[in-house]
């Protein structure tokens, strides 16, 4: 009798532990040079996430800085300083764009999928936008917007 109680304590312990999977930290380098994808990129630069998880930037090279250019309708924007590890938390569903202020022009930028993408048409309009500007690695953007499903 003793051992089936351990067993559905042990049992019940594991169950907690699963449905109570909880938030993630997701880190995001802020690299010059990736061998991948190429110099100055967010890496990895598109991300699925769930709601409250928290992307963490990070400097792994100076002279770059993490900055929203769209984010689903009541979500907060963020502009972080540079050269520092900055915490986003995402608290709503949709798709958010980010680029660095320093290096936008020349594609730095980032994509991220929290749950249900409700806001794509209007990611991919501001993304072509912001593509249009860029002298290189302008097809990052869309490259990323592809995988959101
Ligand atoms: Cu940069």
């Amino acid at each position: 009798m003793n051992t089936l109680k351990t067993q559905i304590i042990a049992v019940f312990g594991l169950l907690l532990c699963a449905t109570s999977a909880s938030a993630a930290d997701i880190q995001i380098k802020m690299l010059d040079n990736s061998p991948t994808e190429g110099i100055f990129v967010f890496e990895p630069g598109f991300v699925k996430a769930n709601v409250n998880d928290t992307l963490v930037f990070i400097p792994t090279n100076p002279g770059h800085n993490s900055s929203s250019l769209l984010t689903p309708s009541n979500a907060p924007t963020w502009k972080s300083p540079f050269n520092k590890e900055y915490r986003v938390k995402l608290e709503k569903e949709g798709v958010y764009l980010y680029a660095c202020d320093a290096h936008k022009k020349m594609g730095m930028v980032g994509v991220v999928q929290v749950g249900k993408a409700g806001n794509l048409e209007e990611a991919k309009k501001k993304a072509a936008e912001e593509s249009a500007t860029m002298p290189m690695n302008k097809d990052r953007f869309s490259k990323m917007l592809e995988k959101v499903k």
